[in-house]
């Protein structure tokens, strides 16, 4: 697993490089906002069954065929493993927050997520509503809270429904 420096340091031994301006002003961006992302990360820790339960609600609103025979979400065993998607889905957004580095969800929640979604025919369309709904939801807490610039809780969020949706299902 990577975080933001251990990246940025990496790159620059492959090539043996000195860091240089670009790298400083790199680690500066991330280190002043080292507050916020703790600051995002704690409240998507402390709300984590309220963004789940809300996102999922709101979904299950959205795209109400997911509840009905024959949905992705119909019974209680499908039901409880989307919420679970969900539930997993927040928490490693607040690890990829906090490092500053999406390589932690290639490693650890998209690997073989391709093929395990196809194969079971989990549809990827609303699993990315979901996914964008708890974006939505933790951007807003984080405003409440007084973060000021929330655009950054986007990166892990819009990753990983930028690589689920190029599964073709
Ligand atoms: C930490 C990384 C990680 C991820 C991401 C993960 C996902 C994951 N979701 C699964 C299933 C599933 N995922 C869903 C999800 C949904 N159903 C819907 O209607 C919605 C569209 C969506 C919720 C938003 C469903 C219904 C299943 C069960 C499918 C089945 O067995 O028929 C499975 C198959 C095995 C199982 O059922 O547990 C995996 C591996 N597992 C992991 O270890």
């Amino acid at each position: 697993m990577r975080d933001a420096v251990t990246s940025l340091i990496s790159k620059y031994d492959i090539t043996g490089r000195y860091l240089d301006r670009n790298a400083f002003d790199d680690l500066k961006s991330y280190f002043e906002s080292g507050m916020a992302r703790i600051a995002a990360a704690q409240i998507i820790n402390a709300n984590s069954a309220t963004i789940v339960r809300d996102a999922s609600a709101k979904l299950f609103e959205e795209v109400p065929e997911l509840l009905r025979p024959g949905g992705y979400a119909y019974t209680t065993r499908r039901y409880s493993a989307c919420l679970r998607d969900l539930d997993y889905y927040l928490r490693y957004a607040s690890y990829a927050l906090v490092a500053g580095d999406m390589n932690i969800l290639d490693e650890r929640v998209l690997q073989g997520l391709r093929e395990t979604y196809n194969s079971l025919g989990v549809p990827i369309g609303p699993t990315v509503v979901g996914i964008q709904l708890m974006k939505d939801m933790v951007k807003e807490m984080a405003t409440e809270a007084g973060v000021e610039d929330t655009a950054f809780v986007d990166a892990p969020f819009d990753y990983m429904s930028r690589e689920l949706s190029e599964i073709s299902v």
